[in-house]
């Protein structure tokens, strides 16, 4: 049902939204939500730093540099820095960093997360001009970036494999249901008391087992290109490290640095996108099957960030966008799984529900190409969510009602953006 609130106006709302985002504030970094996500989430963190870039460029600036403690010497952007001594699983004695030669002192998890860290700066930095804190931070954005074409171009061709569904951002979505059920089974089921109590039988036991792989196998990129089993190529992660690597070519001057290397690194991951995801809209890639995974999720649009898309995809891709699939169906923006699909579900988080930050991005991406109408639609359409809503994780893409958490940093960081 959906949850009646009474009518905010747009001052109003945005004084919510800094509510939200000073109570989730620790003193080092924004959790994504009180209780459930205890500490500093990477994209969530990139997404605050976005959202606060013209209400608190100070706070925005602590929460990049929060976040970048946790990086590791080999240039990898850990998805959690750990950063209280609430709980979570899994923690830091799952992950074990502090064990790694390479991870920083603060405790970090071992996997990564979409690369929007330099699109973040980028936009911190069109709000404020503020070249010290470029200067500051393009190195750590430079490395980030060098570590995914060192270490996760699994398939050789210029994109960046995740190697684990929480670092796509979208845990459950269907793009990974085969993936995992393909593991093999001896090595499912795998438990530990935590886990036991924690999530009895689940997908989480394969979450945690392939974590867990990853992890006594020592972080190392070797195993990961010769024999992790979970490997894929994602249009959102790529089409978001497109976008940074754009970010970075013009944040290079400023920086007294070259852009040359960002714009060649961005137009291989075009070609990479257009060659291998694409086939009449944009899918992830198996890379341990060899072979498309087709079910179109609201990460086929995330190549449309880039400016370069050629227009004869751009078009292809927003008629998907635009269909009874996507958008024409729903009456809000954007279901995180096409409707038609087997595995939509309206209830579960990135199985259907419309998700604030992807509508932002698409957004983003209808800015980038000068569609006003969508990106006027996208923004009046995720307003709507949250007036009527409130800041929740995610809403049911059908009525808007409310779903996941609370007081959801990115929600509410979001807004302030779209309200702007
Ligand atoms: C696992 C924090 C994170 C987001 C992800 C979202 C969810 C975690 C979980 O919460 O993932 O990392 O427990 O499901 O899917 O996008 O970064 O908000």
């Amino acid at each position: 049902m959906m949850e009646a609130r009474p009518a905010v106006d747009d001052a109003a709302l945005g004084r919510e939204a800094l509510a939200v985002l000073e109570a989730n504030w620790t003193g080092t970094g924004t959790v994504p939500a009180p209780g459930l996500y205890p500490h500093q989430w990477s994209w969530d963190s990139a997404f605050v730093v976005i959202g606060l870039a013209r209400h608190r460029p100070d706070r925005a600036r602590d929460e990049l540099l929060s976040l970048l403690r946790g990086q590791w010497a080999t240039g990898m952007v850990p998805h959690i820095v750990f950063h209280t001594r609430e709980a979570y699983f899994p923690g830091p004695s799952v992950w074990r960093s502090q064990e790694h030669a390479a991870a920083p002192r603060v405790l970090t998890s071992g996997l990564t997360s979409p690369p929007l860290h330099a699109l973040a700066l980028w936009w911190l930095y069109r709000h404020t001009g503020d070249v010290a804190f470029v200067r500051r931070t393009y190195p750590a954005l430079v490395a980030q970036h060098a570590y995914l074409s060192a270490a996760r171009d699994l398939g050789g061709a210029g994109l960046a494999a995740i190697v684990h569904p929480w670092e796509s951002g979208m845990d459950d979505s269907p793009s990974w249901d085969d993936a995992l059920a393909a593991l093999p089974a001896t090595r499912l089921g795998h438990r530990n008391v935590e886990l036991a109590e924690r999530h009895p039988q689940s997908d989480h036991d394969r979450y945690v087992w392939l974590a867990m792989s990853y992890r006594d196998a020592g972080y190392r990129a070797e195993y990961l290109r010769d024999e992790h089993p979970f490997a894929i190529e994602d249009p959102m992660f790529n089409g978001i490290w497109l976008a940074s690597c754009q970010a970075l070519a013009e944040l290079a001057p400023l920086a007294g640095a070259d852009p040359a290397p960002h714009v060649e690194r961005a137009e291989r991951i075009r070609h990479a996108l257009l060659d291998r995801l694409w086939d009449g809209c944009f899918y992830a890639r198996d890379l341990r099957a060899d072979r498309l995974i087709r079910v179109c999720t609201v990460g086929a649009f995330g190549p449309l960030l880039d400016p370069g898309l050629p227009g004869d995809h751009l078009r292809a891709a927003l008629d998907v966008l635009e269909s009874a699939r996507f958008m024409g169906a729903t009456g809000y923006p954007v279901p995180s799984c096409e409707i038609r699909a087997a595995q939509f579900d309206r209830t579960r988080y990135w199985r259907g529900p419309s998700w604030v930050n992807t509508n932002w991005l698409l957004r983003r991406a209808a800015a980038v190409h000068s569609l006003d109408h969508l990106g006027r639609q996208l923004a009046n359409g995720t307003l709507r969510l949250v007036r009527q809503a409130g800041f929740r994780e995610c809403f049911d893409p059908f009525d808007g009602s409310g779903r996941g958490c609370r007081d959801f940093s990115w929600s509410a960081a979001l807004t302030l953006d779209l309200l702007a």
